[in-house]
């Protein structure tokens, strides 16, 4: 057994006991009541989901297992002379909770370059998709395509222990990750750039670095991946990708058709894609200005236009942060360093200045603040990835670490199918009084 796996296992063994004492012990306290509101609302805020993984103050924004995104970047280990950590670092860090050693982290990622072969069955699937079909499209039955390979699944028959289901769910998840990025790559050769052929990763680089190098991007674009696989790794079990996932495979279902699903629920616009309607928003801008940078008059004009229309302004508000996104924050440090006199980066920044008091005026949305779409789509666009409709997929690899991470705990908790319970709307009216 690996190091992280019996380390793992350790770890799970610990958690156990505190989640078989919390049903038994305390199954009835109460932790939280459901208005109608709360209902009707897409259930927002209600507190019926338990994960370790990662939490979101509404304020101060996520936490990977206890540690701020900047604590994240700076404590997990880099390769050399890379500005930004191994993505493997941060799986070993999701499923355990500590940062991983030197030593440790050799290990995991040569475990990740044994797992790479993908069957080539999966390019046929995705060669045979049919033009202007949209990458989330392919790269969701890519990863169902996988599902032949679960080992869970096939241990499952076989009549294995309910304690042991960690242990294959932990093994599809690794095959799948490390599959992830070269997945990813090749989806884009196909759709953006067939002059780069089928582009086999190199042994010698890491995960982003792999990634980077198999679309044909040269340096610091590698830190650009690892940064923004980071980034957008996990965000707490609510999210609609996030509670998709855990959802499917809550009834059991494996790990790739848990995470086929978690990309399907990625792929709408107030989720995952709001970072492509961020840019065809900004190019919106551009195009209406004819070329010229827009005053700050014609900005405000611009987003009273949308809001107008009836139009979400993308990229800004959020379900639960109060604040303005760290993720947003880290990529916009990123660009300060890297890409400072962009006219996109600079569009932006100035669009900081301007959105969050038309919403605020505007008296609807509870959260005037960017997100992390706000910031994304700037930085790919820099380094020459132009094709909007890819950046969900590279979403979607980054959420992979997340979802897969939480999905092997779900297995190693036992936790439970999930059957929450609706009402009729007569039995609501009933319920408030209404005749
Ligand atoms: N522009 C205009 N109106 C907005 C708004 C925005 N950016 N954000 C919220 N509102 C509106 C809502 O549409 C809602 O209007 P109605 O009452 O007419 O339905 C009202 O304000 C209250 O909404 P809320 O409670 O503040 O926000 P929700 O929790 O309902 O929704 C969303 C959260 C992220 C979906 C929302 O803020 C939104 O649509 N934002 C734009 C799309 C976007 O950026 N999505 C990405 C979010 C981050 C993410 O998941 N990334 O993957």
């Amino acid at each position: 057994m690996s190091h992280l796996k019996s380390k793992l296992l350790e770890k799970i063994e610990a958690q156990r006991p505190r989640t078989t004492r919390l049903i038994k012990e305390f199954g009835d306290s109460i932790i939280d009541q459901v208005t109608v509101e709360q209902a009707i609302g897409g259930m927002r805020g209600i507190k019926s989901l338990i994960t370790d993984i990662s939490y979101l103050d509404p304020n101060e924004g996520i936490r990977y297992r206890g540690y701020t995104l900047p604590e994240v970047f700076e404590k997990l280990p880099k390769p050399a002379g890379a500005e930004m950590p191994y993505v493997e670092g941060l799986w070993y860090l999701l499923l355990t909770g500590d940062i991983p050693t030197q030593e440790e982290m050799k290990e995991v990622l040569s475990d990740f370059k044994n797992r790479q072969t993908v069957p080539n069955y999966v390019w046929d699937v995705i060669d045979s998709f049919p033009s202007k079909s949209h990458p989330m499209a392919i790269i969701s039955a890519a990863v169902m395509a996988l599902q032949r390979e679960s080992q869970f699944s096939t241990s499952y028959h076989q009549g294995i222990s309910k304690m042991d289901y960690w242990d294959t769910t932990y093994e599809d998840s690794t095959n799948l990750l490390a599959k992830m990025p070269l997945i990813g790559a090749y989806i884009y050769n196909k759709l953006y750039k067939p002059e780069n052929g089928h582009r086999y990763p190199d042994p010698t680089l890491d995960f982003g670095a792999n990634f980077a190098y198999m679309i044909g991007k040269e340096k610091p674009y590698d830190d650009v991946a690892r940064m923004y696989f980071i980034v957008h790794a996990d965000h707490e079990s609510g999210n609609v990708s996030a509670h998709t996932g855990h959802l499917v495979a809550s009834a059991l279902s494996d790990i790739y058709y848990a995470t086929s699903a978690m990309i399907n629920g990625l792929a709408g616009p107030l989720h995952g894609l709001a970072n492509q309607e961020v840019l065809i928003w900004l190019q919106g801008l551009q195009e209406q200005m004819g070329g010229k940078v827009p005053s700050t008059e014609e900005m405000k004009k611009y987003v009273w236009d949308t809001l107008k229309s009836g139009q979400v302004i993308p990229g800004y508000g959020h379900a639960v942060l109060r604040k303005t996104d760290p993720r947003y924050a880290i990529q916009r440090e990123f660009c300060l360093k890297h890409l400072p006199d962009d006219k996109l980066f600079q569009l932006v920044s100035r669009l900081y200045e301007v959105v969050p008091d038309i919403l605020r005026e505007q008296g609807k949305a509870k959260n005037p603040w960017p997100n992390v779409d706000a910031h994304s789509g700037v930085v790919q666009w820099y380094y020459g990835v132009t094709e909007y409709d890819f950046y969900t997929v590279l979403f979607a690899i980054g959420r992979s670490v997340g979802v897969l991470s939480n999905l092997v705990w779900d297995r190693a908790l036992g936790y439970a199918l999930e059957r929450p319970k609706s009402l009729t709307t007569a039995m609501l009216e009933a319920k408030v009084g209404i005749k």
